[in-house]
């Protein structure tokens, strides 16, 4: 029946409520976009030394802050929060159970980013005494001003809530319907709000426990490494965070556009079981170059990452055939010969494609990172920012803007503006994002680093090969103004496309799976049991690591860290509970190395 409904009646004519949430939380995404693009055109340029005279060097930290905060933790976070809002009610079939909880937590979200926000634009000037130029990792001992942790703080407990809002919701259809499959969308959904609760608590630990304190002054001191560990625990979960929707997206909504359907109901399943399971416990491959963690932990986060790469070549598997079978359906026939059957010209279908294509060779160059041995080439290298345009500034962020070309109409029953101007938009984002990426990765292989307005070393020439220094500059500054140019015209599709009158008749519904959910395992739904593998796998990758680093440095840090009366007890048992463990390891460890000699 709610099939039936869906194909004549638009999200926006079933759900008006939720779909001025959706709309509201993809509009705050978009404006987060124009603010981080903006500020890469001017990064990009002044890095590359083609055009200086926008900022100062010394204000390049405050620019890649906003660049990094708008974009990677504003944009992303806020077109979740739409999509998922949308993808929940659509595939639930029901309203959210209670509407203001929905805009508090809307709110919360939008507030906490404008105090971030707020804190770090205020660097630019020197009116105000306010700077949080910390970069998107805020590692100490970089110190923002509390207003950019208390708002990074409140914009988590808004994504907190909303998590809660959509298994509320999950749990009164449950009620409802006692015997049925979780919907596909929902199960994406849920496993994705479960990984992220586990990623964030460390964050929530940091920023709460150390970062705050430390930065309105109620401690002297952090114990930097320990607040780097806890950010990569929650550092690298949240790109599958940002992934996640891509995913639902190529899983749930491309296989439709291009006249298939989804290949594998099951196999979506229990891919995003995978990343359930095995996003966290990987994090330390953001620090095999730090000092204070022993080898032995970063082989262990070496080998899960292999294992994590497994869920992602299922996606392009089960994501590919589903497309393919699209094209046969249209017609399409030969071994590649059906990649002439499908319908490039939609800007929704091109661009999902090619961001998809991108993510192939991100997940290349992920792999690389990946392996301990070769990251020592690489980290703190412009090869790093290199792989994460194209994972996140492509795979992900390609994708929304391409989704928002389909789903826009759904919410609000105006026809897009242009699709040529969408599809030319795509298009110029995949070129514009080849020149760049490419050109960073050689010049990371050249050692040239990351995170500086400055590049260039005094009396040192970088090696002439792979284009060069200066030619893949120039191919940078082209590709980063694409780039601007693409969102530019993005932004206008969508400012123009709201000026639209509302029609009907735009209402689509989205094809079931050729292997539906009833051919999955009952298994692959029930939460509970993964969740708990999940916790069992972090502690188990991290419970070592997180022991010796307090055992070694503290809480606060080597020796003369002090921190207020309230906060000592809760600490001290800690810290004793760290060192307890850190003992027993140690003697456990000399205990098996007396058996093995
Ligand atoms: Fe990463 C650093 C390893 C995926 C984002 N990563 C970063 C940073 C960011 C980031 C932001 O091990 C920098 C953080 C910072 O500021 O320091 N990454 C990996 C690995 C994967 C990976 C193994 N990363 C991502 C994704 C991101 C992301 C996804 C964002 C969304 N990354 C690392 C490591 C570092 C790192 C180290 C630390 C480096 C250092 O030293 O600092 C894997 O998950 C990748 C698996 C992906 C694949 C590709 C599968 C292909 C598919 C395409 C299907 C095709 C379609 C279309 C649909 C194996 C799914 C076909 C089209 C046709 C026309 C046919
Ligand atoms: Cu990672």
């Amino acid at each position: 029946m709610s099939q039936a409904l869906e194909t004549d009646r638009t999200f926006y004519d079933r759900f008006p409520d939720e779909a001025r949430v959706v709309r509201a939380a993809l509009l705050s995404s978009f404006l987060a976009l124009a603010l981080g693009a903006f500020f890469g055109i001017v990064q990009t340029l002044h890095r590359t030394g083609v055009f200086r005279g926008l900022i100062d060097s010394t204000d390049y930290y405050t620019s890649l802050t906003a660049h990094g905060v708008f974009l990677a933790l504003s944009f992303t976070t806020f077109f979740l929060v739409g999509l998922f809002t949308w993808a929940v009610v659509r595939s639930l079939d029901r309203p959210l159970v209670n509407i203001k909880i929905t805009w508090t937590w809307y709110g919360l979200m939008a507030v906490g980013m404008t105090m971030t926000g707020v804190s770090i634009l205020a660097g630019f000037t020197d009116a105000v005494d306010m700077s949080a130029d910390v970069l998107f990792t805020f590692y100490a001992p970089l110190q923002a001003h509390p207003l950019f942790y208390a708002g990074l703080a409140v914009f988590i407990l808004g994504s907190w809530i909303a998590g809660a809002d959509w298994f509320r919701t999950f749990l009164a259809w449950r009620r409802e319907h006692p015997d049925e499959r979780i919907p596909l969308q929902t199960f994406m959904v849920l496993t994705t709000m479960t990984m992220w609760y586990i990623a964030s608590s460390a964050v929530a630990a940091s920023v709460l426990l150390f970062l705050l304190p430390w930065s309105l002054g109620l401690i002297e001191q952090v114990n930097p490494t320990l607040t780097r560990t806890l950010f990569w625990f929650f550092g690298h979960p949240v790109v599958y965070f940002w992934l996640m929707p891509a995913y639902l997206l190529w899983y749930t909504v491309l296989p439709t556009i291009a006249g298939g359907r989804l290949f594998s109901d099951p196999l979506a399943r229990v891919v995003f079981v995978l990343f359930l399971l095995l996003s966290t416990p990987v994090g330390i491959h953001h620090q095999y170059l730090d000092p204070g963690i022993a080898e032995g932990f970063k082989f262990i986060s070496m080998t899960n990452t292999m294992f994590l790469l497994l869920p992602s070549l299922l996606t392009a598997f089960t994501v590919v055939a589903s497309v393919e079978y699209g094209a046969r359906q249209r017609g399409g026939t030969g071994l590649l010969g059906w990649l002439t059957d499908l319908p490039w010209r939609k800007p929704e279908f091109a661009g999902m494609m090619l961001a998809g294509l991108m993510f192939a060779a991100g997940g290349f160059s992920g792999m690389v990172n990946a392996g301990m041995n070769i990251n020592y080439l690489i980290h703190n290298t412009i090869w790093v920012p290199g792989h994460f345009h194209l994972t996140v500034g492509t795979a992900v962020a390609l994708t929304f803007m391409a989704a928002t070309y389909w789903i826009w109409p759904q919410i609000t029953n105006k026809p897009i503006y242009s699709s040529q101007i969408g599809l030319f938009q795509v298009v110029l984002w995949f070129i514009g994002m080849a020149l760049m990426s490419n050109a960073m990765h050689a010049q990371g292989i050249l050692g040239v680093p990351r995170r500086t307005a400055e590049p260039e070393y005094a009396n040192f020439e970088y090696p002439a090969m792979l284009g060069g220094f200066e030619e893949l500059n120039v191919q940078i500054a082209i590709g980063g103004t694409l780039l601007f140019v693409s969102t530019v015209l993005f932004i206008g599709n969508v400012v123009l496309t709201m000026g639209n009158p509302r029609v009907s008749g735009l209402a689509e519904s989205l094809s079931p799976a050729l292997s539906g959910p009833d051919d999955a395992p009952l298994v692959l739904d029930r939460l509970r049991l993964w969740v708990s593998i999940a916790v069992v796998l972090v502690v188990l990758a991290y419970a070592l690591p997180l022991a010796a680093i307090i055992n070694r440095g503290g809480l606060l840090g080597p020796g003369v860290g002090t921190y207020p009366v309230w906060l000592a007890p809760a600490l001290d048992a800690l810290s004793a509970a760290a060192t307890a463990i850190g003992g027993a390891v140690g003697e456990t460890a000399a205990a098996i190395g007396g058996v093995v000699r």
